[in-house]
């Protein structure tokens, strides 16, 4: 039985108080919360057997390269990777569509060459593209966007054309809560041989992600939006095209030898992790994988499916709120705004209500631009949110439009 309820036991910060009212947090999109399962193992590593790995040959280092290897394993398992080196750590998102922008697009873009990205990316998406576009004179090209908000493919095969070496995009929207259809997009991007990458920060910690059903090149996300540490997350590779991309850093670690004027490079993964990782943060985040997969990926759908249709029902029952973003396939966010109520004083007010939300423009500037709209307040959800948080942001919501019905009238 998926019990939110239940679940948020594991969560220590839920024991908090803000502003004398109960934490309600419903910015699970910018990062998520943290189980004591996993704090646990963080300690562990850290009181027990802190030491750097793949380099001691003495028991502490032992036993932390094989954790750290045992999360690589779990993480590969987690997106059924079918091999555990294809699965390289990174900081985060951000820093793996760095790294396939910078090797894979330094080793391989030539002017005129096409970048196909879409008007609802983050920041992190587009970015490492105008940089690589603007070095190697590729040329970026966009797909629109329905009224609903989801990707309008209307006109995709003139996008995507035989010009397009690379198709990246996100699996899901930070801001409309859309999915896209990644599995179709792939194959037709295939087919004229582009290379896909997908952004993964706001679907593999909230629905079953299959690298291998989607058939993707690559897939990028980030630990703390999954239960797990800050500055650790993933870059998975299609081990065919990763084997043969240049390294990203140059460090300790990523070597086989080294002279005064050149050095030579190992294979996957060590090639892409230069220098000390982040030992505890990838330990962490497989202790993060056990959690999510105990609890069953696709229950973690389900369950916020289940809390965005109540949100959204609950939301539109106040009058005259705009709601962004209406697609059939969501996930839970949810970004509105009310009349006369800029986005951030509403945060302010909820925040007075113990109600912690996001508002601004979440790192999607063109996007914002399309909605016609500065910034937009957005809630989130997870697997400890419930159906009493959505009520806490609904009164708190109307104590907003109280204080701005004196601005209308
Ligand atoms: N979105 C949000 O509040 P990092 O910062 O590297 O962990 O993730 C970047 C990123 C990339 N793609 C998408 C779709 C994202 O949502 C994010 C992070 C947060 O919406 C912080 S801006």
């Amino acid at each position: 039985m998926f019990d939110p309820k239940e679940i948020r036991k594991d969560f220590p910060i839920f024991e908090r108080v803000i502003n004398g009212k109960p934490m309600v947090y419903l910015d699970s999109t910018a990062t998520t919360q943290k189980p004591k399962q996993m704090l646990k193992v963080v300690g562990e590593y850290y009181r027990n057997y802190n030491a750097n790995i793949h380099r001691g040959i003495y028991a502490i280092s032992e036993e932390a390269t094989a954790a750290y290897e045992v999360a690589r394993e779990k993480v590969a398992k987690f997106i059924n990777a079918s091999d555990p080196k294809s699965v390289v750590f990174t900081r985060g998102t951000t820093e793996s569509i760095n790294l396939v922008a910078s090797s894979w697009g330094r080793a391989n873009l030539k002017p005129g060459d096409e970048i196909l990205l879409t008007v609802m990316e983050h920041h992190s998406n587009l970015v490492p593209w105008h940089l690589i576009s603007k070095e190697t004179g590729a040329v970026l090209k966009f797909i629109p966007l329905t009224q609903e908000g989801t990707l309008d493919l209307t006109d995709l095969s003139n996008l995507l054309t035989k010009r397009t070496k690379i198709l990246s995009l996100t699996h899901a929207s930070n801001v409309l809560g859309t999915i896209n259809p990644v599995e179709d997009l792939t194959r037709k991007a295939h087919q004229v041989g582009a290379i896909v990458i997908i952004d993964g920060a706001q679907s593999v910690p909230h629905q079953p992600v299959d690298v291998q059903a989607i058939d993707c090149d690559f897939i990028a996300f980030s630990g703390h939006k999954m239960l797990g540490p800050t500055g650790i997350g993933v870059l998975y590779g299609r081990p065919e095209i990763f084997e043969t991309m240049p390294p990203y850093h140059g460090g300790g670690e990523m070597i086989v030898e080294v002279f005064l004027d050149r050095s030579t490079y190992r294979g996957l993964p060590g090639r892409f992790e230069a220098g000390t990782p982040n030992i505890s943060g990838a330990i962490g985040l497989g202790a993060a994988v056990d959690y999510l997969q105990a609890l069953g990926m696709k229950n973690v759908r389900k369950h916020e499916q289940e809390l965005a249709a109540y949100a959204l029902d609950a939301l539109k029952n106040l009058d005259d709120i705009t709601i962004y973003g209406a697609a059939k396939e969501r996930g839970g966010v949810i970004s509105f705004n009310l009349p006369a109520a800029h986005p951030h004083d509403v945060a302010q007010i909820l925040d007075q209500e113990g109600v912690a939300i996001r508002a601004g423009h979440h790192c999607a500037q063109p996007l914002m631009r399309w909605l016609d709209v500065a910034a937009t307040v957005r809630a989130s959800m997870y697997v400890y949110s419930t159906t009493d948080d959505i009520d806490h942001l609904v009164a708190a919501l109307r104590k907003v439009k109280e204080v701005f019905a004196g601005v209308l009238n």
